[in-house]
């Protein structure tokens, strides 16, 4: 399969842009910790080397690898995502892919969240994301929106915030299972890609720290259209990047 890397949207050719492929972290099986500290150490070395991280899943837990590489420069996080990840625990797991953004704001590895196109979650997990300051919007909310006001929001979250800079977690389950069919927990009544990708085209600037595309499951996918969405996505993000960073355009500062 083969897709364009030429971007209506950003106007970037993808292919002229330096891309190094780091290869793949090796994990450990039934080891969360073990694996996000390596994810970690990783990151960290790209990150020292000036260049901008972009991470492919997997399991959603490796954003807190990032996070951890990406603490001292104060990360807001956008978590795009059907679900919350604020689990206390999940099957007995406190280090998970439910609990993950949970974990990364108990320990002050994300600064602060915002979550878009959440709609799969538990009763507790938006009592803890009201009490814990986490702005939510749901997919609902965002079909009854404008692409506008849903960037001015988080436009204005970054800027209330006090963050060093932006993370983009791209959680896969997002987009409505008919575009993305291959994950690990697909729920319904999920966004359209194009709404996804025009309101990251309004925020992403050069404070852009890193970003990951996350829970792809090929199996659960024989046609193979969830990786190419993937994909895409890594295409649009990386061009809105780019875009910022090399061609000048007014960018949105948050530090
Ligand atoms: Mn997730």
């Amino acid at each position: 399969m083969y897709i364009e890397f030429n971007s209506l949207r950003t106007g970037i050719d993808f292919e002229s842009v330096g891309v190094y492929d780091e290869g793949d972290v090796a994990v450990v099986h039934g080891d969360a910790g073990e694996t996000i500290a390596r994810v970690a150490d990783v990151v960290s070395g790209i990150v020292e080397e000036g260049r901008v991280p972009i991470l492919l899943g997997g399991e959603h837990t490796i954003t807190l690898g990032a996070l951890r590489a990406l603490r001292k420069r104060r990360p807001c996080v956008l978590w795009v995502d059907a679900h919350m990840d604020l689990r206390e625990e999940y099957l007995g797991l406190r280090l998970g892919h439910a609990s993950v953004l949970r974990r990364a704001l108990e320990e002050g590895s994300a600064k602060s969240a915002f979550i878009l196109g959440a709609r799969g979650f538990s009763r507790d997990e938006e009592e803890w994301a009201r009490v814990s300051g986490v702005n939510v919007v749901t997919s609902r909310e965002v079909e009854n929106s404008s692409i506008a006001r849903l960037s001015l929001m988080i436009k204005k979250w970054l800027v209330g915030a006090g963050c060093g800079g932006l993370y983009v977690s791209i959680d896969m389950d997002v987009f409505d299972p008919c575009y993305a069919p291959g994950v690990g927990n697909p729920e319904p009544e999920g966004l359209v890609p194009g709404v996804v990708f025009d309101v990251l085209a309004e925020v992403v600037s050069d404070d852009l720290l890193g970003f990951d595309v996350v829970e792809v499951s090929p199996p659960f996918d024989p046609s193979g259209i969830t990786s190419v969405l993937a994909a895409k996505t890594v295409v649009e993000i990386g061009g809105m990047w780019w875009r910022a960073r090399w061609r000048g355009r007014p960018s949105y500062r948050v530090s």
